[in-house]
C-alpha cells in the first residue's frame, strides 16, 4: 500500500519532498544507495493502464526471474491483444492499409535490439530480442526484419483485424489521404523492470501512429528515444508523438537527468517541459515518459498541450506498480 500511495501522491506539488531521499542514489559520484534508503525491487512499471502486462512481468520477477524476460513477456500481452489498436496484432495500419510494427529491447549490459516497420509478425519485441542476441546488429528494418523473423521460426500472421480495417476504410473516405497528428495516439506499451538482483531491462513496442505515411518510423524502436536503460542509473521509456521524442532523444535525456541527481519524477517532468519549450503554442500533440531509478523509485508524466496537465495514477495492484496516464 505504501507503494501505491507513493505513486498516487507523486504529482507535481510533492516532487520536492519525494526527490530528497533519492538524490544521493543517483549522483555519479555517489552511486551507492544509502543503507537507510528502501530499495523497491523487484519492480515493474509500464505506460498507460496495462495491468495485465505488468502482472505478466511480475509473474517472472516474483519468482526471481530476470528483468529482460519480464519485460519481453510483459509487453507481449499487449502485442497479442487484438483490442489494443496501437500494438501488435490489431494495430491500426498506415494510410495504405498496412500494419507495420516497431519495437526495441535493452538489457542491463547495454545490449539492445530493434525492429522497424516490420510487417506480418505478431511479436516484434521477441524478434527485437533475437536481433540483440543472435545478430551483430542493433536494428533490422522492413523486409529484412521480416525475413529474419521467419528464419528464426516466427509465423507469418495477418496483423490487420477486421475492426482496424473498417476504421481505416472509414478514415479514407474523409481524410484526403492526409496523415493526422493523432492527439489521442496512445496505447503504445513501454515497460521498465528492476529485478531482484538490481538489474534493469526495458522494452517498447507499437504499431506507431495510425494512418502514418508508408515507411514512417517513430521513437519506439529507437534506443535513446523511445527507450533507454543504464544499469548504473535507471531506465526510461516514452509514449506519444514519436517525432518529438526523437528530436530530444527523450528517454536518454530522462536517464541523464537522473544521473545528474533528479528523481525519476523530476526527470520525467523536465523531459516533457523541454519538448514543450520547443513547441510553444502547439496544441496537437501528446507526450509522456515513465522512469525508474536504481532504488526502484518511479516517476511518470504526460502532457497534452491542448488541455491541462495530466497527472497519472497507479493502474496496478499492490505488488505490481503499473503507471497509467489518463485523459
Ligand atoms: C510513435 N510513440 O510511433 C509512438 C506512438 C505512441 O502511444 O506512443 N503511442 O510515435
Amino acid at each position: 500500500m505504501q507503494r501505491r500511495n507513493f505513486l498516487k501522491k507523486s504529482g507535481l506539488t510533492t516532487v520536492g519532498i519525494l526527490s530528497a531521499s533519492s538524490l544521493t542514489s543517483c549522483k555519479p559520484d555517489n552511486k551507492a544507495i544509502p543503507a537507510t534508503q528502501t530499495v523497491n525491487r523487484p519492480t515493474v512499471i509500464c505506460t498507460w493502464n496495462f495491468s495485465n502486462a505488468s502482472a505478466k512481468a511480475w509473474e517472472v520477477l516474483k519468482v526471481g526471474g530476470n528483468a529482460l524476460d519480464a519485460v519481453e513477456k510483459g509487453v507481449m500481452v499487449e502485442e497479442n491483444d487484438v483490442n489494443n489498436q496501437t500494438v501488435g496484432v490489431g494495430g491500426r495500419p498506415d494510410r495504405d492499409g498496412k500494419v507495420t510494427l516497431d519495437a526495441c529491447i535493452m538489457d542491463k549490459d547495454g545490449n539492445c535490439g530493434a525492429v522497424l516497420a516490420m510487417q506480418n509478425i505478431a511479436n516484434p519485441i521477441a524478434v527485437a530480442r533475437k536481433v540483440m542476441e543472435k545478430t551483430p546488429h542493433v536494428m533490422l528494418a522492413g523486409k529484412g526484419a521480416e525475413q529474419f523473423a521467419l528464419e528464426e521460426g516466427f509465423k507469418k500472421t495477418d496483423l490487420l483485424t477486421e475492426k482496424s480495417k473498417q476504421e481505416w476504410l472509414e478514415w479514407k473516405k474523409t481524410s484526403n489521404y492526409e496523415t493526422p497528428i493523432n492527439i489521442e495516439n496512445h496505447d503504445t506499451i513501454g515497460m521498465l523492470a528492476l529485478d531482484k538482483n538490481g538489474n534493469f531491462a526495458g522494452a517498447c513496442t507499437t504499431s506507431g501512429m495510425a494512418y502514418k505515411m508508408a515507411g514512417r518510423v517513430g521513437d519506439s524502436p529507437i534506443i535513446g528515444a523511445g527507450l533507454f536503460v543504464d544499469n548504473e542509473i535507471g531506465a526510461a521509456t516514452a509514449t506519444g508523438v514519436g517525432e518529438e521524442v526523437v528530436r530530444t532523444v527523450g528517454s536518454f535525456l530522462i536517464v541523464e537527468l537522473m544521473r545528474q541527481g533528479k528523481s525519476p519524477q523530476e526527470a520525467c517532468e523536465e523531459g516533457v517541459q523541454r519538448i514543450l519549450e520547443k513547441n510553444k503554442g502547439r496544441k496537437d500533440f501528446q507526450i509522456g515518459f515513465i522512469a525508474m531509478n536504481k532504488a526502484g523509485e518511479t516517476g511518470s508524466y504526460c502532457i497534452h498541450p491542448g488541455f491541462t496537465y495530466r497527472k497519472y495514477n497507479d493502474g496496478g495492484h499492490d505488488n505490481v506498480p503499473s503507471q497509467s496516464f489518463y485523459s
